[in-house]
């Protein structure tokens, strides 16, 4: 019943929404050059061409209704600026207008017309938004402030060059509600500098929600009864003021499971004073992740006399009872509380359990119920295993995705750079929302980051090609938006440094992404191509590549605007070097050899072999990661090249 209303409701916003793209008006008109549409991530749900870019000019107007805050506000005018606006006036007279508001407001509608979209004809979805350049004017149009805020980050996607806006008409919403990031790992959490330029981040790609879970924060889980120190308190409001200034729900997680006696007053209260300290901070949500526990054991002899023996399913009916009273005797008692989210002790399978009976008929329908797949780190999540979870625990679920988190064994010496993929289109049908677990690497987690905001924003639309490539521009500096072209060269050494760290292990046997794609493919190419004969054109066509790895670290160094990126890379910098001129010297040992100059071709391989050994010398930076051990590059792929060119030498020089 409700899936089918809601699937009709959806049916007629679209409908909406598509008669808002059809151009009208005298904007529309005038120019109608069919040019590429630009690049937006997340990718909206609709976006089309309206005419010629909009010219910016020196003098724009911007008219601001009511609703809009001071985030939003500033954005825009950076926006303008960088678009090459130098005075940004509220009166009349320029030849730009911009109007930015809320849809319910007719002089925003106006606004939409005259630019060149049409106005839905129903309410925005939340959070969406419906923007158009056109002529000499730019309407900015959301559903509710988020929505607003939403569409000047689009705009801002929008400036295609000095003094130039796409000439588009867009209408958008997303597809999941809960959209983010969970800090929910083991080892070194990140600083305060890193949290706040996440949070930063998380609004540029409209993610609305930032679980503080780190494992490894004593208060959030060994310490949980204790209070945080002043300091600690103060840098907590600061983020919840960051993760506001950014349209960011801050959610609070605390882990009471290790020691918590259940059925003690005393610790119940423990439990909401905690919760009482940042609620005065303005937190709103609230998680209780109740993952990586003990549930066969009691810490207190009264759970045993309120709940019987120690089991799975005693433990379901403690911590029901725990997180129903949490959401109806204290979130229900206070303004503006979304629902609790927990995470379940049993969180990486679907198999129906006594555990998940017993949480699944007790536990309030609008407790958020976490699921990370089919296993902890699933190589792939299908709409079918999310429709099975929703099955066992009587609800939609909220998946906390293990990637591209990097604490466990298998992860050793990798970052994880390789795209967001292998969750399947549709899944927004079945699921609460989707966060993502990074690494202790902040910065470089974007770049899997930018792939989960894009499929929890529009999975149906999903491309993790395009979003890996986006997230290198972003990376980089360039991002749509800033002077195009000058950092290809960056983009272009981002990507084949991805390429290195593409591989995903899971906790099973198989990684789930293949390593060095891009470079095993065309090493495949050389292989055939010299198995061919075609020795000089295999060489040729492969040096280019080599070339560009071995630049690219100080191409990367200098390039990237990032500069956590760039530092959270560094040993794996410091290696690429190595193995890249070990490349670049095993392609010059072959064809020495081609050429019939053995000595030189046996130096070669030799300088080759021992960069590739000082390469293999290179460590993770200490207490930066969980597993800590020597950094791996494009391995199986790169060192294996190397090694077999080697060894295919040497049956020559002894014959
Ligand atoms: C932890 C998580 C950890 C991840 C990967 C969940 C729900 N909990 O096995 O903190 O980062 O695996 O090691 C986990 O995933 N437990």
């Amino acid at each position: 019943m409700r899936s089918r209303s809601s699937t009709l409701a959806r049916v007629m916003v679209l409908f909406t929404l598509l008669a808002l793209l059809l151009p009208t008006g005298a904007a529309a008109t005038a120019a109608t050059a069919p040019g590429p549409l630009p690049v937006v991530t997340p990718r909206p749900q609709e976006m089309s061409r309206i005419g010629a870019d909009v010219h910016v000019p020196d003098r724009v107007r911007l008219v601001i209704a009511d609703g809009v805050d001071r985030p939003t506000r500033d954005l825009i005018t950076s926006v303008l600026r960088r678009a090459g606006a130098s005075r940004i006036q509220d009166g009349a007279g320029p030849k730009l207008t911009v109007t930015v508001g809320r849809i319910a407001d007719p002089r925003v509608v106006r606004a939409l017309r005259a630019a060149g979209g049409r106005v839905p004809g129903g309410p925005l979805p939340a959070e969406g938004y419906a923007l158009a350049a056109g002529g000499t004017s730019v309407a900015l149009a959301g559903a509710d402030s988020d929505g607003v805020y939403y569409a000047a980050q689009t705009l801002r996607q929008l400036v295609s060059g000095h003094r130039a806006i796409a000439s588009v008409a867009v209408a958008d919403h997303p597809l999941m509600p809960l959209r983010g990031v969970i800090e929910g790992f083991y080892g070194s959490p990140w600083t305060h500098a890193e949290r706040m330029d996440q949070l930063a981040f998380y609004g540029d790609v409209k993610m609305n929600t930032y679980i503080y879970a780190p494992k490894d924060d004593p208060y959030h889980r060994e310490k949980w009864r204790e209070p945080y120190p002043a300091a600690k308190l103060a840098e907590l409001g600061e983020l919840v003021r960051q993760a506001t200034d950014h349209h960011v729900r801050f959610t609070f997680a605390v882990s009471p499971g290790n020691s918590i006696c259940y059925s003690d007053p005393a610790d119940i209260a423990a439990l909401e004073a905690k919760l009482d300290a940042v609620y005065d901070l303005g937190v709103r949500s609230f998680s209780m992740p109740l993952d990586d526990i003990s549930y066969t054991r009691w810490n207190c002899e009264s759970d045993r006399a309120t709940y019987g023996d120690p089991s799975s399913k005693a433990a379901a009916e403690a911590q029901s009872d725990l997180l129903n009273t949490v959401q109806k005797a204290y979130l229900d008692e206070r303004a503006d509380t979304r629902p609790l989210q927990m995470v379940p002790t049993e969180y990486g399978d679907v198999t129906d359990t006594p555990y998940k009976r017993v949480l699944r008929e007790r536990l309030d329908t609008r407790v958020e119920v976490m699921w990370t797949g089919t296993d902890v780190v699933p190589p792939r999540i299908t709409v079918a295993d999310a429709e099975r979870a929703a099955g066992v625990w009587g609800r939609k679920v909220f998946v906390w995705d293990n990637y591209p988190v990097n604490d466990y064994g298998q992860a050793e010496g990798r970052l994880l750079l390789a795209p967001y993929d292998a969750r399947e289109p549709g899944l927004h049908r079945q699921l609460s929302g989707l966060v993502l677990n990074p690494m202790n690497q902040a910065a470089a987690s974007k770049v899997a980051l930018f792939g989960g905001a894009d499929f929890a924003w529009n999975d149906t639309d999903y491309d993790a090609t395009r979003t890996w490539e986006a997230a290198a521009r972003h990376l980089a500096g360039s991002a749509p938006g800033t002077r195009p072209g000058r950092s290809d060269g960056t983009v272009r050494s981002l990507l084949a440094f991805f390429d290195t760290q593409h591989l995903a292990p899971t906790f099973g046997a198989e990684p789930w992404q293949p390593q060095a794609p891009e470079l095993a493919a065309r090493l495949d190419r050389f292989r055939t191509a010299w198995e061919a004969g075609h020795e000089r054109t295999a060489l040729r066509d492969l040096r280019p590549y080599a070339r560009l790895l071995a630049e690219a670290p100080e191409r990367i160094r200098a390039g990237v605007a990032d500069r956590g990126f760039v530092a959270d890379s560094a040993p794996w910098l410091e290696a690429l070097s190595l193995w890249g001129r070990a490349f670049e010297r095993t392609l010059d040992a072959l064809g020495a050899r081609l050429d019939g100059h053995d000595a030189d071709a046996a130096r070669w391989f030799a300088e080759a072999a021992a960069d590739a050994r000082r390469a293999g010398e290179i460590r993770t930076i200490p207490g930066e990661t969980r597993p800590e051990g020597p950094v791996r590059i494009a391995d199986g792929v790169l060192d294996t090249f190397i090694a077999e060119s080697a060894e295919s030498a040497e049956p020559a020089e002894t014959g």
